[in-house]
């Protein structure tokens, strides 16, 4: 802008790492919030396996990774050796029944077939609204008997099931053994998530202090914009490697060791590997040009000022495990959009607006979910960040600048 001074000021981020670790400290779910939602993956566990002997519930999300915020939803896949691939009718159909049953219970219930998988969404009750009977399943006529709880369910909680055991488990995973590597790692990603994309789950922790919060709307995949894990690649692809030297190393170019197991190297035909030695990457060791110094302020602004000025969302693909980071949308044959066929025969769109490549699942964008105003909406917020940090960081604003003549 006109300011061409601004570059030349020292920025001083003391305080802008004072605010984002309030933020990440206030959003933070407690030890309480976090034992109470173990104790319902284990009921809904028990009611599943109830209804269909021998299933397993199985955790993944941000409840795995780290990444969750106070009231974040839990995620989990409902898995089973003999899941009929193709159900005979919509009462031997798993998602369905499941649906049918938490009805009965009192719950929230939504079943998505629109995406990929089936996704069946639950809601515990609350006292004030028990379920409503306008619930799209009610339709198809799955209500029965309502099941009496010996014990009431925690109120307002979510909880998605998914219904083919996929690679979320594992990059769930391998993103946790990430935080491990560097505490400003989640730091991060929980500030970029309440800061900047988070309507739902922050909306309730109320903090007045933040700034540029409020209902962005940058989360919804449904509507436009970027999954929760899009961002965490974002947050991952900066920290491996683009910021120097960098705060993570990469933990999918250590080599395996010859004993490995097969199961760590593969899944679904997909290299799966990641580095997973804890004391070894807790040690520093993986860094050869030494540890990364700056402060959490300064990184949160290194990372919006590389999504505004650096990256190039036109060409560019966000890579993590790619050695040095640096891929093209040109590479990877992503450069028009294509439509595909999901598993129930639905249709959804492929996406290359917002190129962001899973670290397993090479050929998934993960930003397909993103259309044009999406990308404009998330850049203009990270511009908007980006401004009013350096605003923040600049000290003694109407002083003559130190530099420059
Ligand atoms: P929230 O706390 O729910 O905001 P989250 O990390 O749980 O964050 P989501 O609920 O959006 O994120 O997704 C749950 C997990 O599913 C996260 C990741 O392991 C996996 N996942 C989500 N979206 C994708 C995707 N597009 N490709 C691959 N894995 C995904
Ligand atoms: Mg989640």
């Amino acid at each position: 802008g006109s300011r061409g001074h601004r570059n030349f000021w020292p920025l001083d981020y003391d305080v802008m790492t004072d605010y984002a670790k309030s933020i990440v400290e206030g959003v933070s779910p407690t030890a309480e919030e976090i034992g109470m939602k173990d104790k319902m993956l284990r009921r809904i566990s028990t009611i599943c396996d109830e209804l269909v002997p021998g299933s397993r519930i199985i955790p993944f999300g941000s409840l795995v990774s780290g990444f969750a915020t106070k009231g974040a939803d839990m995620d989990v896949i409902f898995a089973h050796d003999t899941v009929d691939p193709q159900p005979s009718s919509l009462e031997s159909n798993i998602p369905v029944r499941l649906a049918s049953e938490f009805l009965k219970r009192g719950f929230e219930v939504d079943l998505l077939i629109k995406t990929r998988v089936p996704i069946l969404k639950l809601k515990t009750p609350t006292k004030e609204t028990p379920s409503r009977p306008g619930s799209p399943l009610t339709e198809h006529s799955l209500q029965g008997e309502a099941v009496v709880e010996e014990e009431p369910w925690p109120e307002n909680v979510s909880c998605d099931i998914g219904f083919k055991a996929h690679l979320g488990i594992t990059n769930s995973h391998f993103f946790r053994t990430y935080s491990h590597c560097d505490p400003r790692f989640r730091e991060m990603v929980l500030f970029i998530k309440v800061s900047l994309i988070s309507s739902s789950s922050s909306s309730s922790s109320a903090n007045g202090r933040q700034q540029w919060s409020k209902n962005r709307d940058l989360n919804s995949p449904y509507f436009g914009t970027l999954s929760s894990y899009g961002y965490v690649l974002m947050v991952a692809h900066f920290l491996i490697n683009i910021v120097q030297p960098p705060v993570l190393p990469n933990l999918q170019l250590i080599p395996p060791p010859a004993d490995t197991p097969v199961s760590e190297l593969t899944q679904d035909g997909y290299n799966i590997w990641y580095f997973k030695d804890l004391s070894k990457i807790k040690s520093g060791d993986l860094l050869p040009n030494g540890k990364n110094e700056m402060s959490l302020g300064q990184l949160i602004h290194e990372f919006f000022q590389y999504y505004t000025t650096n990256f190039n969302f036109v060409s560019e693909c966000v890579t993590i495990r790619t050695p040095g980071g640096v891929m093209y949308k040109q590479q990877k044959g992503w450069t028009s959009a294509r439509e595909r066929v999901g598993e129930m025969n639905n249709t959804y769109q492929d996406r290359y607006l917002l190129a962001l490549e899973d670290p397993f699942e090479i050929s998934h964008n993960v930003g397909r979910t993103c259309g044009g105003g999406g990308v404009r909406r998330i850049r203009g917020e990270m511009h908007r960040a980006a401004a009013i940090i350096r605003k923040i960081s600049t000290p003694l604003l109407n002083e003559p600048a130190p530099v420059g003549s």
